[in-house]
């Protein structure tokens, strides 16, 4: 697997991408300083200033797998022939919008989760002269998107069907927040109610269009291609963010903080977390007494003691049978597709989050 993480970073030895990531943060320094000296809007220095760090605090810092998926999966649409420097410049630039609506959601998740850390430094909202400014700035940055898509694709044919696209995944993610959060409050007054076909939901929607669909879909629309033809792609790829949002669960609880980048509350927050669904299923009576009392207390004793129950219940181990499980099932459904390039599209994407530790 590591080698097929190298390919999909480095680019196919066929390929002109040497280094996708650098031509990748070159386009950030454009597409920012393009955004600072954005007409509309008459900066002061202050202001100026403040979206600068703003920006570098909160859009550039993460994995960029989702960002990075765009130059890969177009490159792989393309089967290998030549990119133009301007084809790889788009493509990256329609890779940063998706980190801009990442970072968009990530600073109003983590206020609304009351997250402490993100990829290793405070949440932005907990820097100090920022605190509710952060909302605000998740709306700039989410703002920032259709500025940054008409600069540069306004003249393209796609270019309806790529808001289109991004005002659409906004929805679904939105929609998918609304979910998680109000699931908590009907889990609150009865935590029997989590369960898989409920899980399922809350996560296609908060997770799987923006992080898996999104990439390969802006992909597929730079190729010239029309999306309702891929709708076993968008199915496949919504499983694959079902499986991504289960890790990301898994590693709130038994992830390392200083490898995650973030310290885990899906306990004191009462979360339809994979590991509660799979730990009710698992649970006697007693045990689930444990997990009535417990479950949604900021209090570390209380957070221990569902620790420990998960120990019990044996769920590293129950995560690691249903990561294989999910890696089987989706190779197998790439597998059956008719078309090598979109097969290499999906394998590379899995085989960047497959046994991910962050
Ligand atoms: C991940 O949930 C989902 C999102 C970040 C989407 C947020 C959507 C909004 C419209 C704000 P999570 O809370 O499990 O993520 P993390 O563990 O990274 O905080
Ligand atoms: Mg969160
Ligand atoms: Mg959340
Ligand atoms: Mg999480």
């Amino acid at each position: 697997m590591a080698a097929a993480v190298a390919t999909a970073v480095a680019g196919a030895p066929n390929g002109k991408i040497s280094d996708p990531r650098s031509a990748f943060m070159r386009a950030y320094d454009r597409l920012k300083s393009e955004l600072l000296q954005d007409s509309a809007f008459d900066f002061t220095d202050d202001s100026r200033q403040w979206i600068d760090r703003m920006l570098d605090y909160n859009v550039p810092g993460g994995k960029l797998n989702r960002g990075l998926s765009v130059i890969d999966s177009y490159k792989s649409l393309k089967q290998g022939k030549e990119l133009s420097e301007e084809e790889i410049f788009l493509a990256c630039v329609l890779g940063w919008c998706i980190e801009w609506l990442q970072a968009y959601f990530l600073v109003l998740d983590d206020i609304m989760d009351g997250s402490h850390t993100r990829r290793g430094q405070p949440c932005w909202f907990r820097v100090p002269k920022v605190d509710m400014i952060a909302v605000n700035d998740g709306i700039l940055l989410r703002n920032h998107i259709p500025r940054i898509l008409r600069r540069h694709f306004r003249e393209k044919p796609y270019y309806v069907d790529l808001l289109d696209l991004f005002n659409e995944v906004e929805f679904q993610t939105a929609s998918g927040q609304m979910l998680d959060l109000i699931t908590t409050h009907e889990g609150e007054s009865d935590l029997s109610k989590y369960s898989m076909p409920v899980y399922r939901r809350i996560v296609q929607y908060k997770t799987a269009y923006y992080s898996f669909y999104l990439p390969v879909a802006c992909a597929l629309l730079m190729s010239g291609e029309n999306l309702e033809n891929f709708i076993d792609v968008k199915n496949i790829l919504i499983e694959m963010g079902t499986y991504f949002q289960v890790q990301d669960d898994y590693l709130d609880c038994f992830g390392d903080p200083q490898v995650i980048g973030k310290i885990g509350t899906d306990i004191e927050d009462f979360k339809c977390s994979w590991l509660v669904v799979q730990a009710l299923d698992r649970a006697d009576e007693n045990q689930k007494k444990i997990l009535f009392e417990n479950y949604g207390k900021a209090d570390p004793s209380h957070v221990i003691k569902i620790k420990t129950l998960y120990n019990d219940l044996q769920l590293q181990a129950v995560f690691l049978e249903y990561e294989r499980e999910s890696y089987k099932h989706l190779i197998a459904s790439i597998d059956a597709f008719p078309s090598k390039s979109v097969q290499e599209v999906l394998k590379s994407f899995l085989g960047k989050i497959y046994k991910r530790q962050k």
